[in-house]
């Protein structure tokens, strides 16, 4: 019998995918959250589930060594990842790429400096625009950039707005709405379709239902 495995993050994903698998049958045994396992088992006989971070998702699908996965549409457009496909727009983990800045901060003589963990994205925007910037790559904590001096806006992903405000910054464009996508390998999508079909269709089944 073959076996599915679905790579999952932990936070917010991990608490919005778990109750769309749960209405396809599919449910942890354990809480990852409290576990240090990175592997479990569910209630589905040929289901695992892996938690890695969430830039490793497309990673992991891409190469086979994980069947499924859901990962933001910010990570997937950094990642670039052609080689999965994008079946379904889960509708959870909701927020909107932005790029901020200082409030009331004066104009900026010269080329923009721009703090960001999503170094391809944020140079493809400004590249569409026309405009010559200087993108430094964080890793974390980008709020922080433009009070130490260290760029003038930044790009990152915002829901409610409350850490920009905190920290004096403004959001200044959008970039693109995001949410998060179920992502299939491409080879697994043709030899385990008798798995993956059905669950595809319970998933988009939830999804609709989430919306009502
Ligand atoms: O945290 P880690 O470094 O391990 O990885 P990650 O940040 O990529 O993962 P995680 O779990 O934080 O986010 C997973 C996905 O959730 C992201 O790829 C986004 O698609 C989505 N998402 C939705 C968000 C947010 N909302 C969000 N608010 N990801 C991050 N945030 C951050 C935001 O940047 C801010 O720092 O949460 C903070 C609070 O946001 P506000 O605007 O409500 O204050
Ligand atoms: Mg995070």
């Amino acid at each position: 019998m073959s076996q599915l495995t679905i790579a999952l993050s932990k936070g917010r994903i991990l608490k919005d995918t778990l109750p769309l698998l749960k209405v396809a049958g599919i449910e942890m045994l354990e809480d990852p959250e409290k576990s240090r396992k990175l592997i479990f088992p569910t209630t589905h006989p040929q289901v695992n589930i892996i938690i890695i971070r969430a830039t490793d998702v497309p990673t992991y699908v891409e190469n086979g060594a994980a069947d499924l996965g859901v990962a933001g549409k910010d990570v997937l457009m950094e990642h670039g990842a052609s080689g999965v496909y994008e079946p379904l727009d889960l509708d959870i983990a909701k927020c909107k790429l932005m790029v901020a800045g200082k409030v009331n901060a004066p104009p900026v003589n010269g080329r923009l400096r721009i703090a960001t963990k999503f170094v391809n994205l944020t140079k493809q925007y400004y590249a569409q625009k026309g405009e010559q910037v200087e993108v430094i790559k964080l890793y974390g904590s980008m709020e922080l950039a433009p009070l130490m001096g260290l760029a003038d806006r930044i790009v990152d992903v915002v829901d409610t707005g409350k850490t920009l405000k905190e920290n004096g910054l403004e959001p200044l464009e959008l970039i693109s709405y995001i949410s998060s996508r179920l992502i299939v390998n491409k080879a697994s999508f043709k030899r385990k379709s008798d798995l993956i079909q059905p669950l595809l269709q319970q998933l988009t089944q939830a999804v609709a239902q989430n919306k009502v």
